[in-house]
């Protein structure tokens, strides 16, 4: 797809240091207006959730959700809008020179004391490998909801690194479980975390990848984005800190870039539906007006309900192969 001029939303030199650093910081790219109303809708999709709803995943040995995925399509109709954006999508189809479709979304919630590390890694190695997409030419937005620092688990980025041949940088990390604890493999079977990854950078390979292109601590302010192309090494540590740390992230793919059949993961981790984002051409921002009349919100999240759901029958289904453990 050519985008128009007139939708196109980055400047040839945004353009050039993404392609070359694998990242961009966009500042103030949702209004405070924006950021309240989807961080409202971020809170109605805990309170929405049943407790075996596969789509909320648990951190490690808690009932606290560290992650909720596929909003754009089974959650807050603020996210179908979100994801039709020009500020997003068209950015993503400049990016990749095609139309787009959502191949992941995930609300990341980091949640204060609580929320878990995510360790070195490439979205791509999932994507390509598990999900099938033949290249790499999809990109990342994440949206900062919260203050992202050092106190809350801001993500690390290793600039330049989406240029790193992905084959070297495969770990099978199940060999190398942190003090081989069976249980925590246990619980990653059961996909409620995602402390284990499957393939994660080993050492070896990130010390040399710093030496050489050094880090970036992806700080930001509610409003801002960061695009980050799958191919970046990247990783957060836990949240120690009182602060929630939320982040929506959407992962766009190109259309032609689209797995050819379908790989193992569940609809909910890698997109089985391709069809294009249609670019809203009306709508530029999302609006006082999106907010959904969600009953008792407050009332649910005092009382602690919204993170412990009543367990109720699910109907989602997901593909007929074996069940993964990890939710890149
Ligand atoms: O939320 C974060 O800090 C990191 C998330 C991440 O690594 C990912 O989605 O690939």
């Amino acid at each position: 797809m050519v985008v128009p001029t007139k939708i196109k939303q980055l400047h040839a030199k945004q353009v050039a240091q993404y392609e070359s650093d694998g990242i961009l910081l966009l500042q103030h790219h949702f209004s405070a207006d924006e950021i309240h109303v989807l961080s409202r809708a971020v809170q109605g999709e805990l309170v929405g959730k049943s407790a075996d709803d596969e789509t909320a995943v648990r951190e490690s040995g808690t009932h606290v959700v560290r992650s909720v995925y596929a909003s754009h399509v089974a959650g807050q109709p603020v996210f179908k809008t979100l994801v039709a954006l020009p500020k997003l999508a068209a950015i993503a189809a400049e990016i990749l020179k095609d139309d787009v479709y959502v191949h992941q979304f995930k609300i990341n919630m980091k949640a204060g004391y609580e929320g878990g590390v995510w360790p070195w890694h490439q979205d791509s190695a999932y994507w390509c490998t598990e999900d099938l997409m033949p290249t790499d030419n999809a990109v990342n937005f994440f949206i900062y909801l919260d203050t992202v620092d050092e106190f809350n688990g801001a993500p690390m980025f290793v600039p330049g690194s989406r240029a790193i041949p992905l084959k070297t940088t495969l770990v099978e990390s199940k060999q190398r479980v942190p003090g081989g604890d069976a249980q925590e493999i246990e619980e990653d079977v059961s996909g409620f975390v995602a402390t284990n990854l499957k393939y994660e950078i080993s050492k070896a390979d990130l010390s040399v990848a710093v030496a050489q292109h050094g880090l970036v601590l992806g700080r930001g302010k509610p409003g801002d984005v960061w695009l980050m192309h799958p191919s970046t090494y990247h990783a957060s540590p836990a949240n120690m800190s009182p602060f929630d740390r939320r982040v929506i992230i959407v992962s766009y793919n190109a259309v032609s870039n689209a797995p050819p059949s379908q790989g193992c993961r569940p609809w909910y981790l890698s997109s089985t539906d391709f069809t294009p984002v249609r670019v809203s051409t009306e709508r530029t921002d999302i609006l006082p007006t999106d907010i959904e009349p969600v009953a008792d919100i407050e009332a649910d999240m005092q009382s602690g309900t919204a993170l412990l759901p009543p367990p109720v029958a699910n109907g989602t289904a997901s593909t007929g192969c074996a069940q993964t453990e990890e939710e890149r």
